[in-house]
This record gives structure tokens, sequence and C-alpha cells, in this order.
């Protein structure tokens, strides 16, 4: 009897749980800009929206909006070490004689200051209100 009692009371616990844990990792609760600045061409920036998913990692939302923006693009080179190096946007490749990359920016929460990640576009989890700041630049 108090078998079925627990029982009963776990479950209604878990159905009250599932709604929110399904709310919270929906694709499209964490809303980031990501804007393009060259900042050796002074090419006019761009700026996109994407979404993150819960905890998810910055080149899974640039994967979704390359998949449903044609004005986006992007290219990696795979690290055996550090993962996903960002070779290129929008046609626009870093090139080791002259010395070019693009550099991962952040400009956390609505205003915050521009941060300067130690992880690359596979490791970074976008925060809520990130501002991604892909700038082209030399080292
Ligand atoms: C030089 C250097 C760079 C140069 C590489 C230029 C070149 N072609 O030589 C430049 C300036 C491009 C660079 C960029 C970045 N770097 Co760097 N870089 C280094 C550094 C100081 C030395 C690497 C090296 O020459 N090793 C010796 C050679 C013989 O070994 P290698 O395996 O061939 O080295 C290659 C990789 O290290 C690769 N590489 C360099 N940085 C990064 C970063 C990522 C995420 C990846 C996937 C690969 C990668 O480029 C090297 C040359 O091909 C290391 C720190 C260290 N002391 O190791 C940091 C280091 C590897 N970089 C780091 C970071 C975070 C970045 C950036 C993400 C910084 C940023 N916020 O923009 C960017 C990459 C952005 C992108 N486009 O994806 C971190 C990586 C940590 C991690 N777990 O992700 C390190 C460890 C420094 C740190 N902050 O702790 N980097
Ligand atoms: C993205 O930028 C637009 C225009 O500046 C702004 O209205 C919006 O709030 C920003 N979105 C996020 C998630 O920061
Ligand atoms: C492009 O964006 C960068 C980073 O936010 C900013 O510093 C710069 O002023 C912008 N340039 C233009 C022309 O809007
Ligand atoms: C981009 O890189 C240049 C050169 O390092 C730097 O002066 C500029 O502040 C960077 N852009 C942004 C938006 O921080």
């Amino acid at each position: 009897m108090m078998g079925l009692i627990m029982a009963f009371f776990l479950s209604a616990a878990l159905l009250l749980l599932v709604p929110g844990i399904l709310t919270e990792t929906e694709h499209g609760s964490n809303p980031i800009n990501l804007t393009i600045v060259n900042s050796i061409s002074n090419a006019p920036n761009e700026t996109y929206s994407a979404d993150v998913v819960f905890r998810g990692i910055l080149i899974g939302a640039m994967r979704r909006l390359q998949q449903t923006n044609s004005d986006f693009k992007f290219t990696y080179t795979e690290d055996p070490n550090y993962g996903p190096f960002l070779e290129s946007v929008n046609g626009v490749a870093g090139d080791n004689a002259e010395h070019t990359y693009w550099e991962l920016l952040v400009q956390t929460g609505k205003s915050g200051p521009v941060i300067r990640p130690d992880v690359g576009i596979g490791c970074y989890i976008p925060g809520p209100n990130d501002r991604i700041i892909l700038n082209f630049t030399k080292w």
C-alpha cells in the first residue's frame, strides 16, 4: 500500500517536471545576435540572429543559421586537440601567410563588456542575450 502511494506521488511529480524540462531544452529558447566584422577591409558589419539550444555550443547555432539563411556561410578545419577552427565566414578566409584569422569575441549580456573567449566555436556556450562578434583580423 505504502509503495503504491509512493509510486503515485513520484509519477505525479514527474508529470509536473516534464513540461519544464521540455521548455528548457526546446530549440529556440536562447536567442543570440551574431555580428560579422571585417577589421581589415572595413566592409560593413553584418548581423544575424540565431538560436542556441539549452546549454548548446556556438557552432550548433552557426550550423542551423547556415541551413536556414543562404546569406550566412562558414567553414572550419578540425584541430586534433582543440576541435573546430573557424576558417572562413561568407567567403572570407584566414590566411597563415598573411597572418589573418577570424577572432571570436563576445559582448556578454545586453550591453556588457566584450570578452575574448579562451575556447573556440566548438566549446563556447553562448549565454542569454550574448552578442557573438566574429572579427576578421591579424595576429
Ligand atoms: C598561435 C596561436 C594562435 C594563432 C594561430 C596562428 C598560426 N597559424 O600559427 C591564432 C592567432 C590564429 C589563434 C587563434 C585563436 N586561438 Co589560439 N593559440 C595559439 C597558441 C599561442 C600557440 C599555438 C601553436 O602555435 N602551437 C604550436 C604548433 C606547432 O602546434 P599546432 O597544433 O600546429 O598549433 C595549431 C593549433 O594550436 C591551432 N590553433 C591555435 N589556436 C586555436 C584555437 C582553436 C579553438 C583551434 C581549434 C585551433 C587553434 O593553430 C596552430 C597553428 O596551426 C596557443 C597556446 C599555446 N601555447 O599552445 C593558443 C590556443 C591554442 N588558442 C586558443 C584560442 C582560444 C584561440 C581563439 C579561439 C581565440 C579567440 N577567442 O578568437 C582563436 C581561434 C578562433 C578561430 N578562428 O577558430 C586556446 C585554445 C583553448 C581551447 N581549448 O580551445 C589556446 C590554447 C590559448 C588559450 N587561450 O588558452 N591562436
Ligand atoms: C539583436 O539585435 C537587435 C538589434 O540591435 C536587438 O533589438 C535585439 O534585442 C538583439 N537580440 C538579442 C538576443 O540580443
Ligand atoms: C561593427 O561592429 C563592431 C563591434 O560591435 C563595432 O565596434 C563597430 O563600430 C561596428 N562598425 C560599424 C560600421 O557599425
Ligand atoms: C577586431 O580586431 C581589431 C584588431 O585587433 C581590434 O582593433 C578591434 O577592436 C576588434 N573588433 C572588435 C569589435 O572588438
